[in-house]
């Protein structure tokens, strides 16, 4: 039997581990006959937010950005997002002040968003509304390791402050050090298993499970089990670092 009061999730100073077990619904306004889980937000400390919408036939997740550009990504189904359908590994970006609406979904279709207040660079326009395909984005070895392939989502320009990525790792691929970087995070897995050092206290983790790394959390991850792990994953980027 399982025991109800154990979980993998854990929601520390400068990171988080929120495993499906601990999921628990919220009501969006604009977004009806859904199931939204709020996975990452400022609440914890976060400066980006991170949900997961589940999505049947009768849902319309409606809206217009405001500060923050939203990312949404088809984990899994399909779905048509301001007239466009899209299916799994198929994404829009909307940057702010745009309108969305997303209908039409199939049954049990699930879309992942990344949200983050844009900030504006000089001599840089903001970016437009971007339709992707993870199929289509190529995935070289990263840091020259083949066990460790990157896909960079977004357009590496600067007029984008945001970065989504996806990492695959092969089982038992690595990630060659510790990170130490300014650079915050918000992932979520998508397939396979291994373990994640998070700030020096490591845990197992696995398809489904979303992790918050706070800027300078230590990182490390190695893939286990039979099949790759991959993860998607967004970065703040290409803005100035400082205040002071
Ligand atoms: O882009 C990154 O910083 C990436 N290598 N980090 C991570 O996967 N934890
Ligand atoms: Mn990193």
């Amino acid at each position: 039997m399982e025991i109800s009061a154990l979980t993998r999730s854990v929601v520390k100073r400068n990171h988080a581990l929120i495993c499906p077990d601990g999921h628990v619904n919220s009501v969006i306004p604009g977004w009806t006959n859904c199931t939204v889980h709020v996975l990452i937000n400022e609440q914890m400390g976060a400066r980006l937010c991170q949900t997961l919408i589940t999505l049947n036939p009768e849902s319309i997740v409606s809206g217009k950005t405001a500060a923050s550009q939203i990312f949404f990504y088809v984990i899994e189904g399909h779905c048509t997002a301001n007239g466009t359908v899209l299916f799994a590994g198929q994404y829009i970006y909307f940057p702010p002040g745009e309108e969305y609406q997303i209908v039409q979904a199939s049954t049990g279709a699930q879309l992942l968003t990344f949200h983050k207040v844009y900030e504006p660079l000089d001599g840089y326009s903001t970016p437009g509304i971007l339709f992707g395909d993870s199929a289509k984005i190529p995935g070289p070895a990263f840091l020259g390791d083949p066990a460790l392939r990157l896909q960079v989502l977004l357009p590496e320009d600067l007029s984008f402050d945001m970065a989504v990525n996806i990492f695959t790792y092969d089982p038992g691929g690595h990630l060659p050090f510790v990170e130490t970087h300014i650079m915050e995070h918000g992932l979520l897995y998508l397939q396979g298993q291994g373990v994640y050092m998070l700030d020096h206290q490591w845990y197992p983790v696995k398809k489904g499970d979303a992790i918050w790394m706070a800027p300078y959390c230590q990182q490390w991850f190695t893939a286990m089990g039979k099949e790759p792990a991959v993860y998607i994953y967004y970065k703040n980027v290409n803005r100035f670092p400082t205040a002071i």
